[in-house]
């Protein structure tokens, strides 16, 4: 396949003036005519051309024509050209596509009968010709005709009636922003006023029986674009705001114009059927998605290489609405673990690549966590290091100088250099050099003076052989024996390989607490004794680095059971125990207390400090601490359980769901000492599914949930988004030695429908983030995934090669497993016709 450049950028030769695009719909023959005006882009480097390029795929060309002359355009696999007049200029055609084959759920597809398109990154190519790259931007005019009651498009509608409408979408808007809904929905409807006074309608388009889970979804509708006028003061700008549930789907949400299209499970609530888990997610995607209207749909990107331009920063703006909606430390407390179990695992592995890459084979694989989350965590350090008010400055001036714009990473470093008056060319290297940087912390202490020497390096990689120091803001406090904080927090800003701070006029050495907030994505070498750890998770006022410190005096413990097999570090179980039990806390934050490294972290810490990790040794370890923290917390666990027994009407909100994190988190401690009875119990009450799942899980991992997992079978056979938590439960408890059989028999079950991403998914998504299971050294859960892989790629490449990064640490295990897992990954890559999608990763992957 062909690898592009950044280097290689060139602007597209003419600009799309306007698109008027009709469908007719049929399931095996959906007829498209497009019409474009072309006029020559004055930007273009070389001048007018002679010959025009389109991009199309998989499509039968009926006719084209160019202004009203028929002509007969080069077809290739990837589009056509075709000779062009010198100026401006007309182009029609029409096309046949087969939506209802189109399993690759890119481009337009069908889904449970209705029709949906996906289009980002590269799906409009599929649907007509056209220069579908983001940089050309155009307005569209929509028709559909089709026998369906809902036919939908971005923009504002002209015409609606049954079997027929026509859209006009206002905002010049790249293809990949493009949407077409069309089938027999039902809208939950909803109403906002924009702070100047424009009323929008809001409507949730769903299946017919899926309306009573809508009502969640609406609201979060409602407090992002309240959240966005009152934090960003960025207001919405057409007349309707339509979101679309659909079962099948790639990814959980797209952001097109005025149609954001939704993956069912990313939108679709109700206390009985989703967890408190489930509800913040589909309130965080449903911001995501709505913030992109400003950050990525008025100023898009020029190049997907810029993905991270959109990407990063509407990440970014979701946390903080997040943490707005919620609370902020629980929330950042999530943000870190999730980016240190999906990005730091990326960065140390052959898949690793800057937060703007400067080469692909396909684009879809670079929708990554380093471009989504470590884009974000560059944005939050630029906003520390300039400071709130001159960051939203800067983005007013972002937002004024670039509407309209498809613009690029330069583009909005300088509107932070221009409103602050900072050089950010060093900062720029965050965007530009791949890897996780390590901090090491060294401290010196005399005469009253605290001096903390920081120390960063970043391996080389296949992308950045020559690193060079990045800026690290590091939010540093101090705290004094008595718990006290003695230095509050200072941002020190770290531009050196090496750089010394001093904290003078100290009555007594003090207990550093480094990098609060956790302030940058750096890996921190603090090395700490177990006492001051201590100290940290008892007294620091920093709630990430309270945190911090119990987390990593559970590592430190875990890692020398898993290296040595001694007991459980006892000043952890300690400050565990007061903690936990300290009422002045927050639940949820007290409930993320009681959690503990997961498997694929404690594997990550090994190979960093040069071991092999062994994933039955990690497996033990993690179990003989958890029951140590059932024996150790014991005496509490039911006062506990007890205590956070919600007793008013079900509310999704932080402060119920923290109630219920902790009583569940008790509740899995305490089914390891009383048999998995008070599981029982709560399943047989349960109302809302937070507490029904935990209870079900408790149960299992106590030996008494077959009886409870048949019954949830019964109950819910009918919901599919629930059936999907059916069978991701079953591999996530299964016992190590048993995952890949659990999982193999879940795919002869009668609903294993493995052609629904959510599905495939739940059984395999599971199998993989299950360490101990599919790292079993019988090998048995890479060939089933290998295999399934090599079924699901013909049909839908996109999901097969997101699933392939579960090889992607087979470098850090023993020789044995590195050879069954390559032996796996060179099984799919002999396949012929794989996809450029699963041919690229596991390419990557193998080097
Ligand atoms: N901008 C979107 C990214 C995306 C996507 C979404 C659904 C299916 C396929 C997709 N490919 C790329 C989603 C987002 O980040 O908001
Ligand atoms: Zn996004």
């Amino acid at each position: 396949p062909e690898t592009i450049y950044l280097s290689d950028y060139t602007a597209f030769p003419w600009t799309a003036k306007s698109v008027d695009l009709h469908f007719t719909l049929d399931p095996h023959a959906t007829r498209v005519r497009s019409c474009i005006r072309f006029e020559p882009n004055p930007a273009s480097p070389n001048g007018p051309e002679s010959e025009m390029f389109l991009h199309g795929e998989k499509l039968k060309l009926i006719h084209a024509k160019i202004d009203g002359a028929p002509v007969t355009p080069t077809l290739t696999n990837e589009g056509l050209t075709i000779a062009v007049p010198s100026g401006s200029f007309t182009w029609e055609a029409e096309v046949e596509i087969d939506p209802a084959n189109n399993t690759a759920l890119e481009g337009l597809y069908m889904s449970g009968g209705m029709y949906c398109t996906q289009c980002e990154a590269e799906g409009f190519r599929k649907i007509t010709y056209y220069p579908d790259r983001p940089d050309v931007m155009s307005v569209f005019s929509v028709t559909i005709d089709g026998p369906h009651p809902v036919l939908l498009s971005n923009g504002n509608p002209v015409v609606t009636s049954d079997n027929h409408a026509q859209w006009h979408d206002p905002w010049p808007k790249p293809a990949y922003l493009f949407a077409l809904v069309a089938g027999d929905l039902i809208a939950h409807s909803g109403q906002f006023t924009t702070r100047s006074g424009r009323d929008v309608t809001l409507n949730l388009y769903v299946r017919p029986g899926d309306e009573g889970k809508c009502a969640f979804g609406m609201q979060a509708l409602k407090d992002s674009m309240k959240w966005d006028e009152d934090v960003y003061g960025r207001e919405y700008d057409l007349d309707l705001f339509n979101i679309v549930a659909v079962d099948d789907f790639n990814m959980g949400a797209m952001e097109n114009k005025g149609l954001n299209i939704f993956n069912s499970s990313a939108v679709l609530a109700s206390q009985e059927t989703s967890t408190d888990l489930n509800f913040e997610r589909i309130e965080a995607i449903i911001a995501h998605e709505y913030f992109h209207n400003w950050t990525g749909n008025r100023i898009t990107c020029r190049d997907w290489f810029q993905l991270c331009l959109k990407e990063g920063l509407t990440v970014f703006r979701d946390s903080q609405f997040t943490a707005d909606m919620r609370s902020e430390p629980v929330k950042r407390i999530g943000d870190v673990i999730d980016l240190r179990g999906r990005q730091f695992a990326e960065d140390q592995g052959p898949l690793a690549h800057p937060v703007r890459p400067e080469s692909f084979q396909e684009i879809n694989n670079f929708y990554t966590a380093t471009i989504y989350e470590k884009g974000a965590e560059v944005i939050r350090m630029l906003k520390t290091l300039v400071g709130d008010q001159a960051y939203r400055e800067a983005l007013d001036l972002y937002f004024e100088r670039h509407d309209g714009d498809a613009a690029t990473i330069e583009d909005w470093l300088q509107v932070f250099e221009d409103t602050t008056g900072r050089d950010l060319s060093q900062f720029k290297r965050w965007y530009s050099q791949a890897g996780t940087p390590r901090v090491a912390v060294n401290e010196a202490w005399a005469d009253g003076t605290l001096t903390l020497t920081f120390t960063q390096t970043l391996a080389p990689s296949a992308t950045t052989a020559d690193p060079q120091p990045q800026v690290i803001p590091l939010a540093v406090g101090l705290i004094g024996k008595d718990g006290r904080e003695v230095a509050s927090t200072q941002v020190l800003e770290m531009t050196q390989a090496s750089q010394s701070f001093a904290f003078e006029g100290l009555t007594e050495a003090p207990v550093a607490s480094i990098l609060r907030g956790f302030s940058a994505p750096v890996v921190l070498d603090h090395p700490l004794s177990d006492a001051q750890r201590a100290h940290l998770l008892a007294h620091d006022t920093d709630p990430f680095n309270r945190w911090e410190a119990g987390r990593n005096l559970a590592q430190a413990s875990l890692l020398d059971m898993i290296r040595t097999g001694v007991k459980p570090n006892a000043a952890y179980l300690a400050g565990l125990k007061t903690v936990v039990t300290d009422a002045t806390l927050d639940p949820a934050y007290r409930a993320l207390m009681m959690g503990l490294p997961s498997h694929s972290d404690l594997a990550t810490a090994l190979h960093d400090a040069g071991d092999i990790p062994d994933p039955e040794a990690i497996h033990t370890a993690v179990e003989t601490m958890r029951t140590a923290q059932a024996t150790d917390l014991a005496e509490h666990l039911e006062e506990l359980y007890a205590a956070h027994q919600v007793s008013e009407a079900y509310q999704p909100d932080a402060a119920q769901s923290g109630a219920r994190a902790l009583a569940n988190a008790a509740l899995s401690l305490l089914s390891r000492n009383d048999g998995g009875a008070l599981a029982q119990q709560q399943y047989a009450s349960a109302d809302n599914m937070t507490q029904q799942l935990s209870a079900l899980g408790a149960a299992i991992r106590a030996g008494v949930g077959a009886p409870m997992l048949e019954q949830f079978q019964q109950q819910w056979r009918d919901d599919r988004l629930v059936m999907d938590k059916w069978f991701a439960l079953q591999v996530v408890q299964a016992k190590p030695e048993d995952a890949a059989a659990t999982a193999k028999a879940l795919t002869e079950h009668a609903d294993f429908n493995w052609k629904n991403p959510n599905r495939f998914r739940a059984v395999f998504g599971s199998l993989a983030m299950h360490h101990a299971g599919f790292h079993h050294g019988s090998g048995d859960g890479y060939r089933l995934l290998a295999d399934w892989l090599i079924k699901l790629d013909p049909v839908n490449p996109q999901t097969t090669a997101r699933m392939c990064s579960a090889f992607q640490t087979w470098k850090r295990y023993d020789p044995a497993r590195q050879s069954l897992i390559l032996e796996q990954v060179n099984q799919i890559l002999t396949k012929p016709d794989l996809s450029r999608d699963t041919t690229e990763m596991l390419t990557r992957i193998a080097e």
